[in-house]
């Protein structure tokens, strides 16, 4: 049978199959994926072929994937972790109001989902919680971010309605990520009221990262439309890309870098003549992307 894997614990899998049954799945054998170096072959959002004997299934084939979101372990060197297959679009809860979201993650962020080619969305979160100055830099980041081509919403999970965000989802793949304690499963649970994923008290994350969702797990708001909880990260690890690639992934350097005196082999950093130094003086790159892009260039891509 064909099935689609809703959830993964490392070593047993959920597998909605085409009979919509849900099936507990372990992989036989071992499945060889194109040459990708991964922690877990399966992942949420696989197509998989399995069969089931004695009430437990089998997966026995991963069906080609159409992309996947990959994530550089930040412990084992080397070693990526994919979060999630099969993806449209990727949602970020990002939020000024605890636990703040740094420019850094944010940055980091869309350049891994930008190197997959996801289209992706920014949703700043707990809009309640801040005070007047609070509201008046989020609706900065909003500006920033809408003039480089990124959808963004500024919500709260808790109180607002959440009709635009449901709709931007229809039909689609949304993977959805950000620190732990940023709203997340909230925001989830108030998209559909089927869902009840369990959502942390706010003494609980605190600042220690205890997650409090633990896998990655998709669930259907509608027989199309479907939506990936994941657990809370602290960093967002980069997986490997060189220097020269990197600014392709900042949509708004992507047509200037062509006008640098050095051409393809600038890395915008100290180049005279590089055409995104001129770029940021000229107020045409925002100072915190271009600084994000500086960090992420020189490689301390995991600190922040
Ligand atoms: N005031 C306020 N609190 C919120 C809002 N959204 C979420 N919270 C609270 O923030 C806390 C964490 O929410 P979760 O939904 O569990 O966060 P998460 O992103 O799923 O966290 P992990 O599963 O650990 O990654 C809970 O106490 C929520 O009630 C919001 O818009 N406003
Ligand atoms: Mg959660
Ligand atoms: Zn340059």
């Amino acid at each position: 049978m064909k099935g689609l894997v809703l959830r993964s614990t490392g070593s047993f899998y959920d597998v909605l199959g085409d009979d919509h049954k849900k099936y507990n799945c372990k992989v036989r054998g071992k499945i060889r994926l194109e040459g990708i170096k991964e922690t877990n072959p399966v992942a949420v959002g696989d197509h998989v072929e399995f069969t089931i004997e004695n009430e437990i299934g089998s997966i026995i084939e991963i069906l080609p994937r159409q992309n996947h979101v990959l994530r550089q372990s930040i412990k084992k060197t080397g070693h990526s972790h994919v979060l999630a297959a099969n993806v449209d679009q990727t949602l970020l809860v990002a939020t000024a109001a605890s636990p703040r979201t740094s420019l850094g993650f944010i940055d980091r962020f869309l350049v891994s989902s930008e190197s997959f080619r996801i289209p992706q969305l920014l949703v700043f979160n707990k809009k309640d919680m801040l005070d007047e100055d609070g509201i008046h830099k989020q609706e900065e980041l909003i500006e920033l971010y809408t003039s480089i081509g990124i959808k963004c919403l500024n919500t709260s999970a808790l109180n607002d309605d959440q009709a635009t965000i449901r709709n931007i989802l229809q039909d689609k793949i949304t993977l959805i990520a950000g620190h732990s304690g940023v709203g997340k499963s909230t925001l989830i649970n108030r998209l559909s009221p089927a869902i009840d994923q369990r959502v942390g008290d706010i003494s609980g994350f605190s600042d220690k990262g205890t997650h409090t969702t633990t896998f990655a797990e998709m669930f259907a708001l509608d027989e199309k439309t479907f939506i990936i909880d994941t657990p809370g990260v602290k960093e967002w690890g980069l997986v490997d890309m060189d220097e020269q690639e990197l600014s392709d992934y900042f949509p708004e350097m992507r047509n200037l870098r062509l006008n640098c005196k050095f051409g393809a082999r600038c890395i915008h950093v100290n180049e005279p003549k590089c055409a995104i130094i001129d770029g940021v003086k000229s107020g045409a790159i925002a100072p915190s992307r271009y600084e994000s892009y500086v960090s992420m260039v020189m490689g301390d891509d995991n600190r922040k």
